[in-house]
C-alpha cells in the first residue's frame, strides 16, 4: 500500500510520511469494471488523493469531481482535471477551464467537463485537445447534471438548476430538444435499464421515470429527504430504484409495482454522495462525507440491504490520539463520532474499532431499543491506556463529554468495558484528567471541582482521593503517576504542581507554576515531567530533584500537546499557532520547527521512536511523520533566533513520488557501465584474497611456513619443473621472478601521477608481490620521498573517482602500516596523508548514510510483509 520516501525535505527532524483513517469524502465514487481482472474497482477520493484498493498519486489541490472510463479515471482539482492509468500515474492534464469543474463524462475518444460558469468544454483524451466548447448563459441554463443517453450516438443530456433539459448533439454541435422539466432544479440524471428511459432527480426529492424519445413522463417518486443526490438501478433481474438523499437516508423502489418497498435509514451519517448497483450484481456501492465506503447485499427477503463490507475512518473529527501498546504499531483514536477506534500503521487489516460506548447495553438489550442513536455514550474527550494488564482486565479509561463517570474499555476485545467509575459525591463536575499506573491496576482520575481519585481497574471499586476534601482549589488540569508507583503528581487550575505519596497519600511538596498549567505529561522512565502553561510557555520538571530544570519559550499560542521521544532526549510540541516544534533537552534548545496549514491539535510519539503522529482542526485522518534521523545523518544544532520555519503540506494516503515514471512499453537493453553513479563506490571485482588480508601478511606467513624444507621425491623420472593442471606442461622460467626488477617497473609507473599502469600492475599482484612493491618505496629500499607521495595521489584519486573502492582502503593501509614510522618526518608526505584522512572519512559518512538507508527500508518491507 505504501513504500517509503526518502524525502529531500528541508527542514529538520521529521518528514511527512502518510495518513491513516481516510476512506471517503463528499466527491460521489466511481465504479469500473475492469474486464481484463475480471473485477469492479471503486474509487472514492480522500482530499488530494484517490483510493481504488491501491493508492493514487497526490494532487496539489482536493479533488472537486471524478470519473472514470473502462481505463482511465478522471479527477478534476480546481479548474484543471488529470486522467490517471493504472491508478496512479497521471497520463493526460486538461487545462482550459476558468471557474472549478463540477462535472466530467467520458465519452469513447472524448471527455466531456462542465464548470461552475457553465461552460462546457469536449476534449480529446489522448491529444488534450479541446474539440469544441460550448457557453451556456447560467441564468437561464446552469448545467447541473450530465447524461449519455444509451444507444444515443453523439448525444447528451444536460439537466439544469433552473429545470429544463437539453439534449444535444455533440459532434453537429447542435441543440436537438429541450425538455421542460419539472419546475425543480435537476440534481441527478441516471440511465434506466430501458432504452428511452432515464431516471431524474429533482431539489424538491422528486425521481421523475421520463421516455426521452417521446418526451412522456413514466412514473414518478417522491421522498421528503430533501433533494435527490444520487440515482441507481438494480440490473440483476429485480425491478428495483435506489435514490440517496442529503441526510443519510436511501430509499428503494419497486418500479414494477410503482411504489416504495424499502428505506436504508442513517446508511451513512451524512449525505449519501454516491451510490451505485454493480452491474448483474445485487450489491450496492454507497459513499459519503462520514469517511465511509459501504457495499449493501440485497438477499433478504424483504428486500433491503444488509452492510456487506465496509471501509471506514471517524466521520467527525478527533478528540484524542495517543500510540497504544510498546510495539508503535497501533494507534488509540477518539473523536466527535463517539467512537474509539484503532488504527495500525502497518496494514489497515489491523486496524479495529472499539465501537460506540452504549450507556447501559444490559438494560438496552433487555428494553429492545430500536433507536441505538439515544443510548449512545458522548464523544469521548480524553483516554488513558496501558497495556500491562490488558488480557486480564480493561486497559483504557475514557472519559465522555459532559458525563461524570468514566467508562473502562477493552482493547483486546474491542469493547467497551465493565465498569463506570464514579466520583463519590455527585457534583456538577467535569473530568478534566486521567492517568493508569503503567502496572496496569490503578486509574487516576481527575475532577474540575479539584478532586483526584483513585479507582481499581480490576474491580473498579474507589481506593481513596488525595488531600483532605479536594487535591487543588481550582480544576485539575494534569495527573500523572511515576513509573513505581511511589509518587502521584497534580497540576491544578491555580498555578500550583503537587508531588503526593500514592499508597498513604500524603501530600509531599507543592510548588507554584510562574502561570497556570495547561497540560501535563509525564516520561516515566526518566521521570520527566512537561508542563505546557497558559502563557504559551513549556517548563520542564525533574520528578526526582522537583526542580524545574528548563523552560522553554516562543509558541505564539495555546500549547495543545507535548510528547517525548522514547529515550527522553526531546519534547515535542504542538500548538495553536500551526507549529510542531522539538526541543532539545539535553542543549536546551530548539532543533526542529515546521509549520502546517491546518492548527495540531494532538501530538503523539511512537514508543519506537520512528514516528511522529498528529491530528489537526477539521481533519479526520491521522498524519504521520518519519523520524528523519532513523535514516540520515541530521544535525542537531540548535536553530538560530531568527529561524523562519517553513509550511509543509500534510501527508497525502500515500508518499508524493518526487518523479513520474514515464511509462514505457518497450524493454531497453541494458548495459551496465563501468560505474553506475558518481554517488556510489565500485568495486575492482578483484578476489578477496588479492586484498583482504594484506595487513596480516605477516601472521600468513608465519602459519604457512613449512616446519621442514621439501623433500624432493626420490624417484622423480625428470627434474624439469612441471605446472599443475590437468594436462602437465613444462614451466618456463619465471621472467620476472628477480624482486628487483619488478620493483624499478612500480616505482617508474609512479612518477606519473595515476597512470593507470602502476594501478594494474598492482592488481596483477598477489599479497606478497603488493607488500613487496609498496615496502620498497621507502627510500631505504631504494624508493624515495616523490615516490611514496605519487603512491598517496594514486590512492587520493582512486578515493575521489569512488572506483576501485575496496582495493584503495586496503592499498592504504598496507602503506600506512609499513611507512608509518617515517611518515612524521616529512612535511610533504604528511600533507598528503592529511588531505587523504578527510576525503576517506567524508567518503565513508556517504556510505553509512547509504547503508543505513537500505537497512531501513529491508526492515521496512521485512515488518510490512509480516
Ligand atoms: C488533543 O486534541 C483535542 C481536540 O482534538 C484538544 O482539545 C486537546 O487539548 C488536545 N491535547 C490533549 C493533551 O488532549
Ligand atoms: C529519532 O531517531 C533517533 C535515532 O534512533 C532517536 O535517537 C530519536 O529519539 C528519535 N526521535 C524521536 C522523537 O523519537
Ligand atoms: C476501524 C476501521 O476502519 N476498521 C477497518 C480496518 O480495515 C479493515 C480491513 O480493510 C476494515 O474491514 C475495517 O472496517
Amino acid at each position: 500500500n505504501s513504500s517509503l520516501s526518502l524525502s529531500k525535505e528541508t527542514f529538520a527532524l521529521f518528514a511527512g510520511f502518510r495518513a491513516l483513517g481516510l476512506f471517503s469524502t463528499d466527491v460521489a465514487h466511481v465504479l469500473r469494471f475492469s474486464a481484463l481482472k475480471r473485477r469492479f474497482f471503486v474509487t472514492t477520493c480522500v482530499g488530494k488523493s484517490f483510493h481504488t484498493y491501491d493508492v493514487s498519486n497526490s494532487l496539489p489541490q482536493d479533488i472537486c469531481c471524478m470519473a472514470a472510463d473502462g481505463r482511465l479515471v478522471f479527477a478534476a482539482y480546481g479548474n484543471v482535471f488529470s486522467a490517471f492509468a493504472r491508478n496512479k500515474e497521471v497520463v493526460h492534464t486538461y487545462k482550459g477551464h476558468k471557474a472549478e469543474i463540477r462535472l466530467l463524462q467520458p465519452f469513447g475518444d472524448h471527455v466531456i467537463s462542465v464548470d461552475t460558469d457553465s461552460v462546457l468544454i469536449i476534449w480529446h483524451i489522448y491529444s488534450e485537445e479541446e474539440y469544441l466548447q460550448l457557453t451556456f448563459d447560467k441564468s437561464v441554463f446552469k448545467i447541473s447534471a450530465i447524461l449519455h443517453p444509451s444507444t444515443y450516438l453523439n448525444k447528451i443530456l444536460l439537466g439544469s438548476e433552473q429545470g429544463t433539459l437539453q439534449l444535444w448533439n455533440i459532434k453537429s454541435n447542435k441543440l436537438l430538444y429541450t425538455f421542460q422539466g419539472w419546475k425543480f432544479g435537476v440534481t441527478a440524471l441516471q440511465q434506466a435499464p430501458a432504452v428511452d428511459v432515464v431516471a431524474v432527480g429533482l431539489t424538491s426529492g422528486q425521481v421523475i421515470i421520463h421516455n426521452i424519445k417521446f418526451d412522456e413522463t413514466l412514473m414518478k417518486f417522491r421522498q421528503d429527504w430533501g433533494p435527490i443526490t444520487s440515482i441507481s438501478f438494480r440490473t440483476d433481474g429485480h425491478p428495483i430504484m435506489a435514490a440517496g438523499s442529503p441526510c443519510g437516508h436511501i430509499g428503494l423502489w419497486d418500479l414494477e409495482d410503482k411504489k416504495l418497498i424499502n428505506q436504508m435509514r442513517n446508511a451513512h451519517s451524512t449525505a449519501i454522495a454516491g451510490l451505485t448497483f454493480l452491474h448483474r450484481e445485487p450489491l450496492l456501492v454507497t459513499n459519503g462525507a462520514d469517511n465511509a465506503l459501504r457495499i449493501w447485499i440485497f438477499d433478504g427477503p424483504t428486500g433491503e440491504g444488509r452492510l456487506l463490507r465496509f471501509r471506514m475512518g471517524h466521520s467527525a473529527p478527533l478528540t484524542k490520539i495517543r500510540y497504544y501498546g510498546q510495539n508503535g504499531q497501533q494507534i488509540l483514536s477518539a473523536s466527535q463520532d463517539g467512537t474509539l477506534q484503532s488504527f495500525s500503521t502497518i496494514h489497515e487489516k489491523f486496524n479495529k474499532s472499539l465501537g460506540h460506548g452504549l450507556i447501559n447495553k444490559k438494560k438496552v438489550k433487555r428494553k429492545g431499543l430500536q433507536n441505538a442513536m439515544s443510548v449512545r455514550l458522548p464523544p469521548i474527550t480524553k483516554f488513558a491506556a496501558e497495556e500491562a494488564r490488558e488480557s486480564d482486565w480493561d486497559s483504557i479509561i475514557a472519559c465522555h463529554q459532559g458525563k461524570l463517570s468514566c467508562s473502562t474499555w477493552n482493547y483486546q476485545r474491542s469493547t467497551i468495558g465493565a465498569y463506570f467509575l464514579k466520583p463519590k459525591e455527585l457534583k456538577k463536575d467535569d473530568i478534566t484528567a486521567v492517568d493508569i499506573t503503567s502496572c496496569g491496576n490503578f486509574a487516576v482520575i481527575g475532577l474540575s471541582s479539584g478532586t483526584v481519585d483513585v479507582y481499581n481497574m480490576q474491580s473498579g471499586i474507589h481506593r481513596g482521593s488525595f488531600g483532605e476534601d479536594q487535591a487543588h482549589k481550582g480544576s485539575v488540569r494534569g495527573v500523572a503517576v511515576d513509573g513505581l508507583n511511589q509518587l502521584i503528581i497534580t497540576a491544578g487550575s491555580e498555578g500550583l504542581l503537587k508531588f503526593w505519596n500514592f499508597k498513604n497519600k500524603i501530600l509531599i511538596h507543592s510548588m507554584s507554576l510562574s502561570s497556570s498549567p495547561n497540560m501535563m505529561l509525564l516520561h516515566r522512565d526518566s521521570g520527566i515531567l512537561g508542563l505546557a502553561l497558559d502563557d504559551f510557555s513549556i517548563c520542564v520538571l525533574d520528578i526526582e530533584t522537583r526542580k524545574i530544570v528548563r523552560e522553554f519559550s516562543g509558541h505564539q499560542g495555546q500549547i495543545n500537546d507535548l510528547a517525548f521521544s522514547p529515550d527522553g532526549r526531546w519534547l515535542i510540541s504542538a500548538s495553536m499557532d500551526c507549529s510542531v516544534r522539538t526541543w532539545d533537552l539535553p542543549s536546551g534548545c530548539l532543533i526542529d520547527s515546521f509549520l502546517v496549514d491546518s492548527a495540531p491539535l494532538n501530538v503523539t510519539m511512537s514508543p519506537t521512536g520512528d514516528f511522529l503522529a498528529t491530528s489537526h482542526v477539521d481533519h479526520l485522518g491521522i498524519y504521520l511523520w518519519s523520524n528523519i534521523s532513523l535514516y540520515s545523518v541530521v544535525s542537531l544544532r540548535p536553530l538560530p533566533t531568527d529561524y523562519v520555519p517553513l509550511v509543509v503540506m500534510l501527508p497525502g494516503t500515500c508518499q508524493n513520488e518526487e518523479e513520474t515514471i514515464e511509462p514505457s512499453d518497450e524493454m531497453i537493453e541494458y548495459d551496465s557501465p563501468e560505474q553506475l553513479n558518481e554517488q556510489l563506490v565500485t568495486l575492482s571485482l578483484l578476489p578477496e584474497s588479492r586484498w583482504k588480508n594484506l595487513l596480516n601478511l605477516d601472521v600468513i606467513k608465519k602459519k604457512n611456513k613449512p616446519k621442514e624444507p621439501p623433500k624432493v621425491p626420490k624417484s622423480a623420472p625428470f627434474f624439469i619443473p612441471t605446472v599443475p593442471g590437468l594436462v602437465p606442461r613444462y614451466a618456463v622460467p619465471e621472467q620476472n621472478n628477480d624482486p628487483h626488477q619488478v620493483k624499478t617497473k612500480l616505482k617508474h609507473s609512479m612518477f606519473y601521477i595515476y597512470n593507470k599502469a602502476a594501478l594494474n600492475l598492482l592488481k596483477e599482484l598477489g599479497p606478497s608481490g603488493i607488500e613487496t612493491e609498496l615496502r620498497s618505496l621507502s627510500p631505504d629500499c631504494g624508493g624515495s620521498v616523490d615516490i611514496m607521495q605519487s603512491f598517496l595521489k594514486m590512492i587520493g584519486i582512486m578515493l575521489d573517482k569512488k572506483r576501485d573502492f575496496e582495493l584503495a582502503q586496503a592499498y592504504l593501509a598496507l602503506f600506512l602500516k609499513l611507512h608509518l614510522k617515517m611518515l612524521p618526518s616529512e612535511p610533504v608526505l604528511l600533507e598528503e596523508i592529511t588531505k587523504l584522512s578527510s576525503q576517506v572519512e567524508e567518503n565513508w559518512i556517504h556510505l553509512q548514510s547509504l547503508f543505513n538507508q537500505s537497512m531501513c527500508i529491508l526492515n521496512y518491507i521485512k515488518s510490512a510483509l509480516l
